[in-house]
Formats: C-alpha cells, sequence, structure tokens
C-alpha cells in the first residue's frame, strides 16, 4: 500500500523533500500500531502465563475471581510495578516500555506469574 502510493505520489510530481516525509513516517505510523492485551487473574492463575508485546503495548490485568483479591506488581532493575490492591471485577493496566523479559507476580498468591517478553 505506501509503495503503490509512493509511485502514485512520483507520477503527480510531488517533491523529493516530501517524498523524504512520506518514507519516514512509515516506521512511526508503525510504531503507534500498540496493541492491549487482557490478562484475567482467576483461580490464583494469570491467563495467559506467558505474552510476546512489543515496547508501548499495554497490559490490562482483570479479577475475574468472585472473592479473592489480587495484587500484581513486577520488581525489576530498571522499573517497578504496583498494581495495588484488585477487588473482584477491577483492573489494573501496565504499559510496556522497557524490553526485556519480566515477571508479573501477586502479592497475595505467591505461586501466580506472567511472563512478558517485551521486544
Ligand atoms: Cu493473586
Amino acid at each position: 500500500m505506501v509503495i503503490y502510493n509512493l509511485h502514485r505520489a512520483v507520477r503527480l510530481g510531488l517533491p523529493i523533500t516530501l517524498l523524504a516525509v512520506l518514507l519516514a513516517l512509515g516506521p512511526a505510523q508503525a510504531s503507534l500500531s500498540s496493541i492491549v492485551r487482557i490478562v484475567l487473574q482467576k483461580g490464583r492463575h494469570y491467563d495467559p502465563t506467558d505474552l510476546f508485546l512489543h515496547r508501548g503495548d499495554t497490559i490490562t490485568l482483570v479479577n475475574g475471581d468472585d472473592s479473592a483479591i489480587h495484587h500484581a506488581f513486577i520488581e525489576a532493575d530498571r522499573f517497578a510495578f504496583d498494581a495495588g490492591d484488585q477487588e473482584p471485577g477491577k483492573q489494573a493496566t501496565l504499559t510496556l516500555k522497557e524490553p526485556g523479559d519480566f515477571i508479573i507476580q501477586c502479592g497475595i498468591h505467591p505461586k501466580m506469574k506472567l511472563t512478558i517478553h517485551v521486544h
């Protein structure tokens, strides 16, 4: 689609400087296509337990339990995340800005782990 538009732009006689700007916008637009992934906290598990993400993507953690409280957090070298106590039905969001592999734990259920791989 981009190639087609460039061909069309050349036929229309657009200045080369404008073409350079259009080319430069390509990757910028691609990086704006961040996504939101929903993760369920239910039965003392995260669902899913592994996620592959790109920088800029967001995770929404949803407490799907009827009565259990969850408390998601990350302890990493470069940043920390703490969602606080999440009552049933409540959500917490986390936008990934750092590349690397991180583990989202639960302060209430030590066995709950979600590994995220951010590229
Ligand atoms: Cu929990």
